[in-house]
């Protein structure tokens, strides 16, 4: 409960709502941002994520594969892509050598394979689709979640089919899955500043929805903290929650969780953009909270965020911290994000979690509750191949 005493005004209001369970609109939200204090917002949203999921924090146990860093777009956040033009520059990774990497992963208990990269050209919709089926062919139990909006767009538009065949053709190859990049903001004002060329808005959220027509479950993105305004936050999450009203209620497909991504500035276009306080992204994820009341998980993406802010984080509405990941390339690291070539054992993630005083759970994709390490000691973790 949240000592209501001395609140006075609309935030007393929105703190009502809150409380009641109710859903605040767009202005609430903008008063949450504005107004509202960091311990405000933060036992708010905390007070949410303790009625949605107690003390649980899920983590899933995971491995990135970038299939290339070669792209046709120019986003100028992105520190990561190598333009086609200078594709001697990247790398594209063969249908066998991402085999391999899912290989290098047998007989360890990772649920999840992670697919994004940058969109080439020549990786067309055949070739992911042969991917698909052939990891699935190696490891069927191994849960696919590939490609952003902005891949699967282009190489299906590409290909000739409309999403909806691409999409289907692509899951009944084995994709199980979506990621949620690419979201970027999607409020044209701003979209058309920093990455005017991929897919826009309808478009992102349109191969959502097909996804979730067919069943399938996704993520949701916003990178935050560059040249947006609030409004144009809280348009980017309105956009999200009405899609998940309409998708949702069938009780199959949808939005799993929403991860707002803090923007890195080294070594890309906008560089001379200062990075978000600390403040500001706890404040971040705490409006996100409360204010995607249809969105079951808030993600603190760790290797984005820090390991220590994304520990932080779980106070202020999230629940998940993602996972082990084990990427051993570099599209986080050249964002400058904290990690390079990111990877955390589950001991770690556990450690992390329990120093919060909040329960660490392993998941699956789909947060099917794999394992709870609550009374699970970290030595013994560490000491069993099965467990780290
Ligand atoms: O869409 C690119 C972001 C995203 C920068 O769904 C940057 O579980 C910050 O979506 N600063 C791709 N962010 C990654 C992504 C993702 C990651 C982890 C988990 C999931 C999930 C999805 O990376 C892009 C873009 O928003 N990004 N450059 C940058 N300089
Ligand atoms: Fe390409 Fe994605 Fe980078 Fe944009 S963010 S340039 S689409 S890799």
């Amino acid at each position: 409960m949240i000592n209501l005493e001395g609140l006075t005004g609309d935030l007393k209001l929105v703190a009502e709502k809150v409380m009641e369970g109710n859903r605040i609109s767009d202005e609430d939200a903008l008063l949450l941002f504005e107004k509202g204090s960091l311990a405000f917002a933060g036992s708010l949203a905390n007070m949410v994520r303790e009625r949605l999921h107690g003390d649980t924090t899920y983590f899933n146990r995971n491995f990135h594969i970038e299939p290339t860093n070669v792209c046709v777009f120019s986003c100028n956040f992105c520190s990561y892509s190598r333009l086609y033009a200078h594709r001697d520059e990247g790398w594209e990774l063969t249908m066998e050598q991402m085999l391999d990497m899912v290989k290098k992963y047998d007989g360890k208990a990772v649920t999840e394979v992670h697919i994004v990269g940058g969109v080439h050209p020549k990786m067309n919709l055949e070739f992911f689709a042969e991917l698909m089926r052939k990891i699935k062919a190696h490891r069927p139990e191994l849960h696919i979640k590939g490609f952003t909006a902005v891949e699967l767009d282009y190489m299906i538009r590409k290909a000739g089919k409309t999403i909806e065949e691409g999409m289907k053709y692509l899951h009944e190859a084995g994709l199980d899955s979506l990621p949620g990049g690419g979201a970027e903001i999607f409020h044209p004002e701003i979209r058309e500043q920093i990455c005017a060329d991929k897919v826009d808005a309808d478009g992102w959220l349109l191969i959502h929805q097909t996804a979730h027509r067919l069943g399938m479950y996704s993520n949701a993105t916003m990178l935050y903290g560059h040249i947006e305004k609030y409004t144009h936050r809280i348009d980017h999450m309105r956009r999200l929650r009405d899609l998940q009203d309409i998708t949702s209620p069938n009780g199959s497909g949808g939005f799993n969780t929403f991860i707002p991504l803090k923007f890195r500035n080294k070594d890309n276009d906008m560089s001379h953009v200062a990075e978000s306080t600390i403040t500001e992204d706890m404040k971040m994820y705490a409006v996100a909270r409360i204010y995607l009341d249809n969105f079951p998980h808030i993600k603190a993406y760790w290797p984005m965020l820090g390991r220590q802010s994304a520990q932080l984080s779980l106070s202020f509405g999230v629940n998940d911290i993602d996972g082990t990941i084990d990427d051993t390339t570099r599209i986080y690291s050249m964002a400058g994000a904290e990690e390079q070539n990111p990877s955390m054992t589950t001991a770690q993630l556990v450690t992390l979690i329990k120093q919060a005083k909040r329960k660490p759970v392993e998941r699956g994709t789909l947060y099917n509750v794999i394992r709870d390490y609550s009374d699970i000691d970290v030595k013994e973790i560490e000491m069993n191949p099965l467990l780290n």
